[in-house]
């Protein structure tokens, strides 16, 4: 299989004025009835790392329909290499071998995906949707891979519930996408930004989608569906930012204007995502911690991963 799009330079290090702009993912397939990739138990893999709030998306989505004994998980190391690149290390707390493919890498299953991946520019992200039969990726974009998790429902494995109901379908697209380049990636923006006016645009930005989210979640418990709401897609892709805000955002990426814990709402929201059965489970604090402080030297020069904070923190 060919990767849909090719653009060169990792996923750090495509910048315009100061800005950082993330690369498209590169593997777009879909699971579908009866498709090329059939809705099948025990066919696909997931590989993630616990660190990534991208795939975080995924294994919530999988605890939540109720997949864990359909669908596999490797977990790479949190430690993400230089070039932007993912091992795996079963010595590591948290993380696995690719029991899978038996790579060393992730490249490996990118290059086993793609026999030109290793000549060109890109490095593999995850999370990677990896299909056995076909000895290829179906998908490494996470908000698709979300999405056709719900064809397992439909077709009768896992618990049957969806996450994304047909008559709820336009509203959640919408609240993801509104959330998307602000919030999701926003934190990355302002993060990764190179000049003072790149940065004060994306945390402006960033900041203004919270104070609006804030005031949305004001008597409701979910983002999508009104006064009584229920629990979606749209949920699970602004959770994970949530979860690692207060814990990595704040200081090593600067979205220091305030945290998720001085916004009652946005922080009612976190516990109650964290509360869903299953989901903390899902949340390896550790893994999400010392990645970023860990692995982006460019902005972490030492290394140092701080202690704290000890307030509003989920790592008890
Ligand atoms: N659009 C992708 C983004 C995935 C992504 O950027 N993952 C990061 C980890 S948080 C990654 O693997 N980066 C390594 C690299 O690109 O070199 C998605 O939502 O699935």
């Amino acid at each position: 299989m060919e990767p849909s799009d090719e653009q060169a330079g990792a996923w750090t290090e495509a910048f315009d004025s100061g800005k950082f702009i993330r690369k498209s993912s590169e593997f777009r397939d879909l699971i579908q009835p009866g498709g090329t990739f059939d809705v099948e138990p025990h066919r696909y893999h997931l590989y993630v790392s616990h660190a990534c709030p991208w795939a975080h998306r995924t294994l919530i989505t999988r605890t939540l329909l109720g997949l864990e004994d359909k669908v596999s998980v490797d977990v790479v190391d949190w430690r993400m290499n230089q070039d932007g690149s993912w091992s795996f290390n079963p010595e590591e707390e948290g993380a696995t071998a690719d029991t899978v493919n038996g790579e060393a890498s992730l490249e490996g299953i990118y290059n086993r995906a793609f026999s030109g991946w290793k000549e060109g520019p890109r490095i593999g992200t995850v999370p990677v949707l990896w299909d056995r039969t076909h000895a290829t990726i179906v998908n490494n974009e996470s908000r698709e891979i979300v999405r056709m998790f719900d064809e397992f429902s439909k077709a009768g494995f896992g618990n049957g519930r969806s996450l994304c109901p047909e008559e709820l379908k336009t509203d959640i697209d919408a609240m993801i996408d509104a959330n998307y380049e602000s919030v999701n990636n926003g934190v990355y923006k302002t993060g990764f930004a190179r000049t003072q006016a790149a940065y004060e645009e994306a945390v402006t930005a960033l900041f203004e989608r919270l104070d609006e989210l804030e005031l949305h979640l004001e008597g409701r418990d979910w983002l999508v569906g009104g006064q009584k709401g229920v629990l979606t897609e749209a949920d699970i892709c602004l959770f994970p930012t949530l979860a690692r805000f207060d814990l990595v955002y704040v200081v090593h990426f600067k979205c220091n204007l305030r945290r998720i814990i001085d916004y009652p709402n946005l922080q009612a929201f976190v516990e109650r995502m964290i509360d869903q059965e299953g989901i903390r489970e899902t949340c390896h604090w550790h893994h999400m911690k010392a990645h970023y402080f860990w692995s982006h030297q460019n902005i972490n020069t030492f290394r140092i991963i701080p202690l704290g904070p000890l307030e509003g923190a989920h790592t008890r």
